[in-house]
């Protein structure tokens, strides 16, 4: 056959195994050679029944992801399953690991699953922009249920083996080795003489009520935050119900086909990846390794330092949490008991998983206590002075060889590390809050951090569930520095003419969460205020908005009004008024400002800042910043991250608009990035830079 698929046969069972590392993904290398085993399985009268297995760590994982966008190469996997499905003799799929997308579509092809007890199975292709392409939404509605199926395909989220035999959708959990296991199974069916009845032919589970059925759709789309896959996911399914089998799946290969060729399945598709190339860190190889990381300690129990100890403990890390006094440190420890509580009440754990992680976290007045933790995580109050305080005194008590985590957001991790005599085992970890929840660490390299410290930050942050990215030294490092680039321009805007809510506005319409105005208003003016004023900077609208008390939602008032109780922010005359003071004051002609210029001015400046970070190297390559604001600052999915965009939009036309509006204010922000130059003139992208 091929080095990807082998054929065994064992007394009448064919086994064809399919080996194509590190994931089985079903590309043109693999599709081929298992097309011919199946045919040749299909004519040879010595094979009564024939089992799928896959060599390596999984099952099939999908279709080979960097394959769309070129051009198909038959066989395609619909083609494969088709011959599955002519296919009388008893076929078994055996699955191990995680069978996803068209791996699961092509186990659905056949007439039985038997899978290992720790499998996971799933159809994720919404996480790509996609829909299933292959017959999942066709296929799973009649093994499992409309309404199950539904909940699978939209949430794009795998199910455990449980739920997946509850359901139906394996026949078997395997007893010991899965293959010989399958190939007992396939016996027993030949034995039992059949008939064995593709899901084609059956329909039994269709018979739903089609309003319940919208109404569930409502319900598992309210999520998916603009994206447009999710919506002809459920439209794909609802198909199966009320299609004929193969009407139905030529509808799915025209939706998905559609979804396949979108912008949006493009940028999430380079996520996909970006995500990846991100924990590929140049001087760190497979054979750096890892400090063990197996008790951690956190100095602070305020907002951020209780947010990392529930990081750290929900990654089944004991962890240590350090505050002045005690006091202090039964209000941090009461209130990672509370959020847990939410959680529990929320049903996102549950009471036995809430005590788990509680029973990990313990807390200290004193630094002795920490002494023999693996790595120490600061997240005291931004200030270089309290840092070389915090930095000395750990200096002093940790063990050789733990690792020395900042939390700072933006200060000088090298002056931090300057403080011990360890600047090799000092490394910057920067959570978002809720550090808990948000995804993103920003890893700060120092310049003398040593590869086997960001090896170990990477293997934590896979540990805990987050998405790393390494990057250098420098005021704000990747994100908190094109977050100022984007808002510099925010009052000067208001100033020109445009008011909070049109700012914000356009912010929705591109995609974002939340527009800049009320999300200072949701963090509270007063904290960039004392900020502004610890850098002797003003900014007179905002300054003036402080003044009056307009501290944002906690004051039921900043740029927005809030009714009691409400967090919807309604635009106020009071403060169109003060603006308008504000810019007779400054001696600015108000006149009207558009959507476009409101774009050009907040969005172009970060880009532009994206591309100076990856000229000094504080960033490794361009997808790395796309995977910082997509994870940490709510950049929308569909769009792929703020270069991507750039790159799909043309860097060629932010360029010119970027020279525009440097001619009129003089700005730095606007003075285009050399790089962006040469990329506009010639027509390159990032990924040229490289
Ligand atoms: N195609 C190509 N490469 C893939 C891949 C795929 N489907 N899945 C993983 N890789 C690469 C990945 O880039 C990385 O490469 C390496 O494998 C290890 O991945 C027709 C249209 C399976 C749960 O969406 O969810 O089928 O960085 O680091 O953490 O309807 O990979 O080593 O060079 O993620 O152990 C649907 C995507 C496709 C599954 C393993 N399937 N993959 O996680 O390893 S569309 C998916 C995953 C489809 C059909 C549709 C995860 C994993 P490198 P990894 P992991």
């Amino acid at each position: 056959m091929s080095e990807t698929v082998t054929i065994t046969h064992e007394d009448g069972i064919a086994v064809i195994l399919l080996d194509n590392p590190p994931v089985n993904a079903l590309g043109h290398a693999l599709r081929a050679p298992l097309f011919a085993a199946l045919e040749a399985a299909r004519a040879d009268d010595a094979v009564q029944g024939i089992v799928i297995a896959c060599a390596g760590r999984t099952f099939i994982a999908g279709a080979d992801i960097a394959e769309f966008g070129k051009p198909p190469q038959e066989p395609s996997l619909p083609d494969l399953i088709a011959l599955l499905e002519s296919i009388a003799k008893p076929t078994v799929a055996a699955i191990h690991g995680t069978a996803l997308g068209g791996g699961l579509e092509l186990a659905l092809g056949c007439h039985y699953r038997v899978a290992d007890k720790a499998a996971m199975i799933g159809l994720p292709e919404v996480n790509l922009g996609l829909i299933p392409g292959a017959g999942g939404t066709v296929r799973l509605p009649r093994l499992v249920g409309p309404e199950a199926a539904l909940g699978i395909i939209v949430s794009g989220k795998p199910i455990g083996m449980d739920k997946a035999l509850a359901l139906g959708a394996v026949d078997r959990l395997a007893e010991g080795d899965l293959t010989a296991d399958a190939v007992a199974f396939a016996r027993a069916k030949i034995a039992e003489g059949g008939p064995h009845r593709h899901i084609r032919e059956r329909a039994e589970k269709l018979a739903v009520d089609l309003e319940a059925f919208d109404t569930a759709v409502k319900e598992a789309t309210k999520k998916s935050r603009g994206l447009t896959a999710p919506l002809k996911a459920a439209e794909a399914v609802r198909n199966a119900i009320s299609m004929t089998f193969d009407a139905a799946l030529e509808r799915e290969r025209e939706l998905f086909l559609e979804r396949r060729d979108s912008e949006e399945s493009a940028a999430q598709r380079h996520l996909f990846f970006a995500t990846r190339e991100a924990t590929k860190v140049p001087g760190i190889t497979r054979d750096t390794k890892a400090r063990p990381i197996d008790s951690a300690a956190v100095i602070g129990a305020g907002t951020m330092g209780g947010g990392i100890a529930m990081a750290l403990a929900n990654g089944g890390i004991a962890v240590k949490i350090l505050e002045m006094n005690e006091e202090a440190l039964a209000r941090g420890l009461g209130q990672i008991d509370k959020i847990y509580a939410g959680s529990v009440k929320r049903g996102s754990i549950s009471q036995a998983e809430k005590d788990a992680r509680l029973a990990r976290i313990s807390g200290t007045t004193d630094y002795a206590a920490l002494a023999d933790c693996d790595i120490v995580v600061e997240a005291v109050f931004e200030d270089m002075g309290v840092k070389h305080q915090v930095f000395g005194a750990l200096d002093k008590v940790m063990k050789p060889g733990a690792i020395l985590a900042s939390n700072t957001s933006y200060l000088d991790l090298n002056e931090i590390a300057a403080a011990t005599e360890r600047p090799q085992d000092v490394v910057g970890l920067h959570f978002f809050s809720p550090a808990h929840v948000m995804r993103l660490l920003e890893i700060v390299r120092g310049d003398r951090t040593a590869p086997d410290v960001l090896a170990s930050a990477l293997a934590l942050a896979r540990r805990i569930g987050k998405v790393p990215v390494v990057v250098g030294v420098c005021n704000g490092f990747v994100g908190n520095r094109m977050l100022a680039a984007r808002r510099e321009e925010n009052e000067s805007l208001l100033l020109s003419g445009a008011t909070p809510e049109q700012v914000d506005g356009v912010f929705a319409d591109f995609g974002w969460p939340m527009g800049p105005f009320a999300m200072v208003d949701l963090a509270g003016l007063d904290i960039s205020w004392k900020h502004r004023q610890s850098l002797g900077l003003t900014a007179p609208i905002a300054d003036a908005l402080c003044e009056a008390g307009r501290f944002g939602q906690k004051a039921e008032r900043g740029f927005y009004l809030y009714e009691e109780g409400s967090r919807a922010p309604k635009p106020d005359p009071f403060v169109a008024e003060l603006i308008a003071a504000k810019a007779a004051e400054l001696g600015v002609a108000r006149r009207a400002v558009g959507a476009e210029e409101i774009t050009e001015r907040t969005l172009y400046p970060m880009i532009n800042e994206g591309a100076r970070i990856i000229e000094e190297r504080i960033a490794a390559r361009a997808s790395d910043i796309d995977v910082v604001w997509v994870n940490g600052y709510g950049f929308p999915v569909a769009k792929g991250g703020p270069m991507f965009w750039a790159e799909r939009y043309g860097i060629g036309k932010i360029v010119d608009r970027l020279e525009y509006w440097y001619g009129e204010t003089g700005k730095e922000v606007f003075k285009p990035a050399p790089i962006l130059r040469q990329l506009a003139f010639t027509g390159g992208g990032f990924a040229d830079l490289a």
